[in-house]
């Protein structure tokens, strides 16, 4: 009798110490190398929320696509089976259309409008309509502004890009505007990119100068415009029921890890766009940085023609007014 009581203590004893020190480990992941905007985005966030949960949580990050591309990614975090992703907001129309509107292209200014828009009522408003779908989304985070490449010729105009092919994100607002533009449009998940521009299946795509550097495109692609005729969010993204299962404190600890995370994320991302063009040039690229960004809107004409009955021309104006 008293062996069996020392039994049971004993492993009660270890189920104690166990819980004591549990540690639930997280899978986090990006579409892009480590050594980037969204690699010390979700580095930061792992160190901000072991730390901050004294180590009861533990944050695995995964790079370059490996755990699969950002849709993939994104399904997987809706469905539970990956605990969190980092991802362009590219994609995330398929999955809650709401955030659509945020991809026309042109709509904000620069960085700064979209910061603002973002991080202000607009944005924060957003963030909640993720809820229904089966996420937490715990902050906005930044891509950047889209450029254009390709290894057929400079775009100095709208008209330059007749026929061009190129990969695009897997986003129905950029399809419809690019080929507005004459573009012939291939949606692909990143991970598949150079590749494809290494083969010439695709002629070119858009990135912002963090991505295009991240990839190393330069190696296989030549030419260069800064069109920025795109702003690109980042999301952190967490699966809804496991958000929910966290205590307030770690709810928390979280959301206030993934804040953190974007100020580095964004930091980058400007150290980013004012070494990149040089950077780039450096690395043999050709680079058309003035272009009449006019030329493209109104070329663009008939299809936010479109986006206005889509999306309502009063909430469009209310993104692009925004101070
Ligand atoms: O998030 O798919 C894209 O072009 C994204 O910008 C890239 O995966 C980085």
């Amino acid at each position: 009798m008293k062996l069996r009581k020392l039994v049971i203590g004993l492993s009660l004893a270890v189920g104690f110490v166990a819980t004591a020190g549990a540690q639930t480990t997280m899978k986090i992941n990006i579409a892009i190398a480590q050594n980037s905007h969204q690699g010390i985005a979700i580095d930061t966030f792992a160190k901000e929320v072991e730390s901050r949960t004294g180590g009861r949580y533990k944050i695995e990050t995964f790079y370059s696509g490996s755990l699969g591309g950002e849709r993939e990614s994104i399904e997987s975090v809706q469905l539970g089976t990956q605990a969190l992703t980092f991802s362009s907001t590219g994609p995330v129309p398929n999955f809650v259309p709401d955030a659509k509107i945020l991809d026309i292209p042109f709509l904000f200014r620069d960085k700064a409008h979209a910061r603002a828009v973002l991080d202000g009522p607009i944005g924060q408003e957003m963030l909640t309509k993720f809820d229904s779908k089966g996420f937490k989304a715990l902050a906005w985070g930044e891509n950047g502004m889209r450029n254009m490449t390709n290894s057929k010729r400079a775009i100095n105009a709208p008209e330059d890009l007749k026929g061009l092919k190129m990969r695009t994100m897997e986003n129905p607002v950029h399809v419809a505007a690019y080929k507005g533009l004459g573009i012939v449009t291939t949606p692909m998940a990143f991970p598949e990119v150079f590749t494809a521009l290494q083969q010439g299946t695709v002629d070119g795509q858009e990135n912002p100068l963090s991505v295009i550097m991240a990839a190393k495109l330069d190696q296989v692609q030549k030419h260069l415009s800064l069109t920025g005729h795109v702003y690109s969010p980042a999301i952190f993204l967490m699966n809804k029921a496991t958000f929910d299962k966290l205590s307030a404190a770690d709810k928390q600890a979280f959301l206030e890890a993934a804040k953190v995370a974007v100020k580095a994320n964004r930091a980058r991302v400007d150290e980013d766009d004012a070494k990149g063009v040089a950077y780039l040039r450096g690395k043999g690229m050709n680079v058309v940085e003035n272009l009449d960004k006019a030329k493209f809107v109104a070329t663009l004409a008939p299809v936010y023609a479109e986006f206005e009955k889509q999306f309502g021309k009063a909430n469009m104006d209310k993104i692009r007014n925004y101070k």
